[in-house]
């Protein structure tokens, strides 16, 4: 395997040569379980671990390697196993809130799960049966532009429905711009079109509920059942997935692509910006509201308001993007608050210090 074949390019390539020992291998994660780390290198795939002068340097979760990481390791000659010793430097990360972070303002730094690092596109997959949900494909294309990645969107399982090409032209609506594509996974041949975006060396993710077919998609692009998928029983939304953890894998065709357990609770670490490329129509409409740092909810004079009101902006749309945009203020805040101990932490211990100074001088 060439380490082009995996992804590998000069921005990685650049950290490795400033690394000091000359020593060490580059590898891909493909898979984590239990602190157990899957590599890919050139060589072979081994399983391996971080050292202990990698978690003694880590400060927190969101800095442990993920699928689509780049590390550098050396052998362990005895058991045949990888020793992670660095963590290159991400070229961008797909992150979402923890669950139960929530309630848990103060550890602001634990809250960030990182899902997948260094991917160039992601394929938000869909069901057209009773997964559909333009609200939910609005919340994933806000992470995707969050990443960095490049989105594009699935309609799956075309054979469910009976009017699939007027969701297409309702998601199209939404997407501004991102392509929405009609396919039923059943049939090998509408796999085309995934033809133009898995090219050698490009990395993508497939997001989406339980039970869409992300995994079936990948079975056939890989020629191969190597990917359990499973019928929708009473079990899905009660938290069983079939596939359980994220993997790396690589196409007989060329083209990396990283399968993912569904998302139960899509809890966002977005910001601002990226709600304004998900709602591109309402940042446009907010340049006529009265006040510059409106919110669009009950203040005087609002553009955006005034657009629902007169049919203009679809109330489902509004809805949404309040939703999310309490969200990120949320995130905001939460980001805020989770400094203040350490504020008040050294607050404390100047005044110590400033009383142990006039101590002194008397
Ligand atoms: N009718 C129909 N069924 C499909 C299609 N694509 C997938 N399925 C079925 O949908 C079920 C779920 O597919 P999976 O590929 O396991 O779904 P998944 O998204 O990987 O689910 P998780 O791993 O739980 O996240 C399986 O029984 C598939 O055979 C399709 O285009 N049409
Ligand atoms: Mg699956
Ligand atoms: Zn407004």
């Amino acid at each position: 395997m060439q380490l082009n074949d995996l992804g590998w390019n000069e921005f990685f390539n650049n950290q490795f040569k400033g690394l000091s020992n000359k020593d060490y291998q580059i590898g891909r994660i493909a898979n984590v379980q239990k602190g157990n780390y899957l590599v890919y290198s050139q060589q072979e795939e081994l399983w391996g671990k971080t050292s202990g002068g990698f978690l003694h340097r880590t400060a927190k979760p969101s800095d442990l390697p993920v699928v689509g990481d780049w590390v550098a390791f050396s052998w362990n000659i005895g058991d045949h196993t990888a020793v992670i010793h660095k963590l290159l430097e991400r070229k961008n990360k797909m992150v979402r809130s923890a669950a139960g972070s929530r309630r848990e303002l103060s550890q602001a730094a634990a809250a960030e799960q990182v899902i997948a690092a260094n991917v160039d596109q992601a394929f938000i997959v869909s069901a057209l049966d009773r997964d559909y949900n333009l609200r939910r494909i609005e919340r994933y294309l806000t992470l995707v532009y969050d990443s960095g990645a490049t989105p594009v969107i699935i309609l799956n399982k075309a054979d469910l429905c009976s009017d699939p090409f007027d969701i297409q032209q309702e998601v199209e609506s939404i997407a501004f711009g991102v392509p929405v594509y009609v396919i039923s996974a059943q049939d090998q041949s509408e796999l085309a079109v995934f033809r133009d975006y898995l090219t050698p060396g490009k990395t993508s993710v497939l997001l989406g509920s339980s039970g869409v077919g992300k995994s079936t998609i990948i079975n056939k692009l890989l020629g191969s059942d190597r990917q359990v998928t499973h019928e929708i029983s009473q079990h899905v939304g009660k938290g069983m997935h079939t596939t359980t953890t994220r993997e790396l894998l690589i196409l007989p065709a060329g083209g990396i692509i990283i399968d993912n357990p569904g998302m139960r609770e899509l809890q966002l670490l977005a910001d601002e910006e990226d709600l304004e490329q998900t709602f591109p129509e309402i940042e446009e409409l907010a340049g006529n509201c009265r006040f510059s740092d409106c919110n669009h909810d009950n203040e005087p004079g609002c553009a955006v308001k005034k657009a629902v009101e007169n049919g203009d902006l679809d109330e489902g749309r509004y809805g949404s993007f309040l939703k999310l945009h309490r969200e990120v203020d949320f995130i905001a805040e939460r980001e805020i608050k989770g400094f203040k101990p350490v504020e008040k932490d050294m607050q404390r211990k100047i005044k110590n210090y400033q009383r142990h100074v006039v101590q002194k001088r008397k």
